[in-house]
């Protein structure tokens, strides 16, 4: 039997609502993977040298200076590449597969481009792309916000490094100015450049992947929010969406975020790698929660 000393009424609420939920959307943020040492957005760690990690996820700042750029992404694939998923993604992950197993639907989109939620057994839903897959660089315009998997247009490429004049390159130095890699000597394919195949800030998100989102969205009776400040669109609109149909949403955030204001019907402040487990453990019976009841 699951007994959490923890739990409070919310909590067996919303274990109740999962529990019974036939489809429960997650929408998870760089917090869930703090807990496995890779710096947040907006976090202390979200500074690289003396860059913010957003000033440099542009087509602009990659357009101006491809170095710097592959530098920063090339010291992300190493930090990711010695990462490790955290109980907090096992946690969605395992809840995933159950929701599976029982014949239930449970859609995982996630912010982050890391893939510890792959690696730790979930089918996520990556809307930001992946820090593994690449694409030819090319001026943004309607056809080049492609960033699923596709032949010959975006392909993974998990080489570390991803080419040898980035070996060793990218460790966050605050005296850095520019990137120092030859732009011939950067990742290309046929003589193009190539870049990361993540959405950066001022670029769409893939068509299909949009699509997906929103049909999860418009179908759920659940959504559960995990390790976002809220602060990125389309992203930080979901919430309200889902809301707006009267379906509860449930918000677990080591800080208060402005969106959960008249939008989440649950708040759960903390560390995603201790309160996840708690909430998506499986309810072995109804009992089971009746007794947590009588915990408090
Ligand atoms: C778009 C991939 C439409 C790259 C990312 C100009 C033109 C067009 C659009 C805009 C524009 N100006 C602004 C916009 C909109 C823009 C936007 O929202 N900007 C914000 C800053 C206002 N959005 C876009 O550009 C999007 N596209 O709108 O297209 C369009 C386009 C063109 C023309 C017209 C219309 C594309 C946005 C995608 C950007 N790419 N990632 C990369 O990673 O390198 S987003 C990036 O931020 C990451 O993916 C990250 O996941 C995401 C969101 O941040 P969070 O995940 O929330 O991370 P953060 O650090 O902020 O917060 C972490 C939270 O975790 C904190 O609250 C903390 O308390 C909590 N936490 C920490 N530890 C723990 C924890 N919680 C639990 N447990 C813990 N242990």
């Amino acid at each position: 039997m699951n007994r959490f000393l923890m739990a409070t009424p919310s909590m067996q609420q919303c274990r109740k609502a999962l529990a019974s939920a036939k489809h429960v959307v997650f929408l998870t943020g760089a917090g869930i993977s703090a807990e496995s040492g890779i710096p947040t957005f907006r976090g202390a760690g979200g500074l690289w040298g003396t860059y913010a990690a957003q000033d440099l996820a542009t087509w602009e700042a990659f357009e101006r200076d491809p170095s710097l750029v592959w530098e920063f992404y090339n010291y992300r694939r190493e930090v990711v590449s010695k990462s490790k998923p955290n109980p907090g993604h096992y946690a969605i992950a395992q809840f995933q597969q159950r929701m599976v197993s029982e014949g239930k639907r449970c859609t995982v989109i996630t912010q982050n481009i890391d893939g510890l939620l792959q690696v730790a057994g979930c089918s996520p839903i990556e809307m930001h792309g992946s820090l593994w897959n690449i694409k030819v660089a090319a001026p943004p315009d309607r056809d080049s916000f492609k960033f699923c998997l596709e032949e010959g247009v975006v392909w993974e490429d998990r080489a570390h490094p991803i080419c040898p004049a980035l070996a060793g390159k990218g460790q966050p130095d605050a005296a850095r100015l520019c990137g120092s890699v030859p732009v011939p000597d950067l990742p290309h394919r046929d003589g193009l450049l190539l870049r990361p195949a993540v959405v950066w800030f001022g670029e769409q998100l893939d068509r299909r992947t949009t699509a997906t989102i929103h049909a999860a969205l418009d179908t759920c009776d659940l959504l559960l929010v995990a390790g976002t400040s809220g602060v990125v669109y389309p992203a930080a609109g979901y919430a309200a969406q889902v809301a707006r149909r009267n379906v509860p949403v449930a918000i677990v955030n080591l800080d208060p975020i402005d969106t959960a204001d008249g939008v989440a019907r649950w708040v759960f402040t903390g560390m995603g790698g201790t309160l996840l487990p708690q909430l998506l453990a499986p309810v072995t019976d109804g009992k089971e929660l009746e007794a947590e009841e009588q915990v408090q």
